[in-house]
C-alpha cells in the first residue's frame, strides 16, 4: 500500500552510465541531495522564524565533470529533450522558464558571488516528486552546488552553499522563497530533524527516530501540483512584511507569543491580522515540538502538528481541499496528528501514526479521496535521511 524509493547510492550507477553515453567519458563524480518534509514551522522562514524539516530518502542525483571552456551542458533523465547547452557568461536571471533554470541558476549565483566556475557537463535524475511540496527544486540546486563546490575547490560551507542556492531560486528562477528547503537539503542528518533558526542560521540536530518508538510518519502526496513563482506565495510573504511594518518590528519573529493579542489589537486589516497570528503561533509550535521531542514525548507532537494545519488552513489560507481531506480522514481513522507540509496550495501532507494503525489510516485516506472525487494520492513513509553528499 505504500511505496519504497530507490536509494541515491543505487541510482548513481545508472546516472553515471547515462552521463558516459551522453558526453563520451565517465563523470568526475556523482553527488546526491535530498528533498525534505517539514515537520513543523511553515511560512516562518521568510519571517526570520523557526523551522524543523528533515531529509527524505528521495533525492536528486547528479553526475558531473568540470569544463574549462565556459560551456554548461545539462541533461535530465526525468525530462525529455536531450542535452541543453548554455554559456556560463551569458546566464541571465529570468531568462529560463524550464527545469534547467535551477542548475543554471546555481552556476549564475556562484559566479555572481565571485566563485569561479568555468563550465560543466551534468546529467541528473531525481526521485523527489516535482510540484509535490517536497523540495524537488532545492534538491536540484543543492546537488549542483555541492558538485561544483567539490570540483572547483570553492570551499563553501553548507550554510553559504544553501544561501547561494536560495539566491538562484529567488533571483534566477524568480520564486521568492525562504531558506528552509536549501538548508534542509544541504544540512540534514539521517535519524534527525533539523531545528533551524532562520534569523541567525543556528542549527540543531534533534534525534527523530519514530521506528524505535513504534510510530511512523506517512507522506501523502495529493498529486495536486503547485508552484511558488505563481503569485500566491509572494502575496503571503508581502502580507507578512506589511504586518511587521505595522507592528514596528524587523520581522514577525520579533513578536513574542505572549504579546500576540496585544499585537493583533493594533492591526485593523483582518487579512494581515490572520497572517500575523499564523506566523507567531507557528513559531511557538516549533518551539513546543522541540521541547516535546527533547523531553522524549514524541506522541505529544501529534496535536501540535494538527493545530499547525488548522492555522495554515484558516489563518494563512494556503491549504487545499485535498490536503484537508487527508488531515480529516487520517485523524478520524486514529492518526496521532496530521498537517499539510511545505508551501501549500496543493502538494503533500504528513500524518503521524502508530505502526499498527498505518494501514487503516492509509485506507481511510484513499477511501476519502475516492468519495470526494479527488485523484488517488501517493502514500509513502518518510524516514529522516542523509543530507547532501558525494556518492563517488
Ligand atoms: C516553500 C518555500 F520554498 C520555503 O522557503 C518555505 O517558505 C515553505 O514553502 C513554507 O514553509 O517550501
Amino acid at each position: 500500500m505504500t511505496e519504497a524509493v530507490e536509494a541515491p547510492e543505487a541510482a548513481a550507477e545508472a546516472v553515471a552510465r547515462r552521463f558516459t553515453e551522453l558526453y563520451g567519458a565517465p563523470p568526475a563524480g556523482v553527488w546526491a541531495a535530498p528533498g525534505r518534509v517539514n515537520l513543523i514551522g511553515e511560512h516562518t522562514d521568510y519571517n526570520d522564524g523557526f523551522v524543523m524539516p528533515f531529509a527524505l530518502p528521495h533525492a536528486a542525483v547528479a553526475a558531473v565533470s568540470p569544463r574549462e571552456d565556459g560551456v554548461l551542458r545539462l541533461s535530465s533523465a526525468d525530462v525529455p529533450g536531450g542535452v541543453v547547452e548554455r554559456q556560463v557568461d551569458e546566464l541571465l536571471p529570468g531568462s529560463d522558464k524550464r527545469w534547467t533554470a535551477y542548475p543554471a541558476g546555481v552556476v549564475w549565483a556562484l559566479d555572481d558571488a565571485g566563485h569561479r566556475v568555468t563550465g560543466a557537463d551534468v546529467h541528473l535524475a531525481s526521485t523527489v516528486p516535482s510540484g509535490a511540496g517536497l523540495s524537488s527544486s532545492a534538491a536540484l540546486e543543492v546537488v549542483i552546488a555541492l558538485a561544483l563546490d567539490d570540483l572547483f575547490g570553492l570551499g563553501l560551507d553548507r550554510a553559504l552553499l544553501a544561501r547561494l542556492c536560495q539566491r538562484a531560486e529567488n533571483e534566477y528562477v524568480g520564486a521568492p522563497t525562504g531558506i528552509m528547503d536549501q538548508t534542509a537539503s544541504a544540512c540534514c542528518e539521517a535519524g534527525h530533524a533539523l531545528f533551524l533558526d532562520t534569523r541567525d542560521g543556528t542549527r540543531r540536530q534533534i534525534p527523530f527516530d519514530l521506528a524505535a518508538e513504534g510510530m511512523r510518519l506517512l507522506v501523502v502526496d495529493t498529486q495536486v501540483k503547485h508552484s511558488h513563482s505563481d503569485g500566491e506565495y509572494g502575496k503571503r510573504r508581502a502580507g507578512c512584511e506589511r504586518g511587521a511594518e505595522l507592528l514596528g518590528v524587523p520581522a514577525l519573529r520579533d513578536i513574542p507569543h505572549a504579546d500576540l493579542d496585544e499585537a493583533l489589537a493594533r492591526i485593523d486589516d483582518e487579512e494581515i491580522r490572520r497572517l500575523v497570528r499564523h506566523v507567531v503561533t507557528e513559531d511557538h509550535r516549533v518551539q513546543r515540538v522541540v521541547e516535546l521531542l527533547s523531553a522524549g514525548d514524541t506522541r505529544g507532537i501529534g496535536p501540535v502538528l494538527t493545530e499547525g494545519h488548522a492555522s495554515l488552513r484558516d489563518d494563512f489560507r494556503v491549504s487545499a481541499p485535498e490536503l484537508d481531506t487527508v488531515v480529516d480522514a487520517a485523524l478520524s481513522a486514529g492518526a496521532l496528528g496530521a498537517r499539510m507540509t511545505g508551501g501549500g496550495f496543493g502538494g503533500s501532507a504528513i500524518v503521524l501514526v502508530d505502526d499498527d494503525a498505518a494501514d487503516a489510516v492509509t485506507t481511510a485516506i484513499q477511501t476519502a479521496f475516492t468519495k470526494a472525487g479527488h485523484q488517488p494520492p501517493r502514500v509513502f513513509p518518510a524516514t529522516p535521511s542523509q543530507g547532501a553528499h558525494r556518492i563517488r
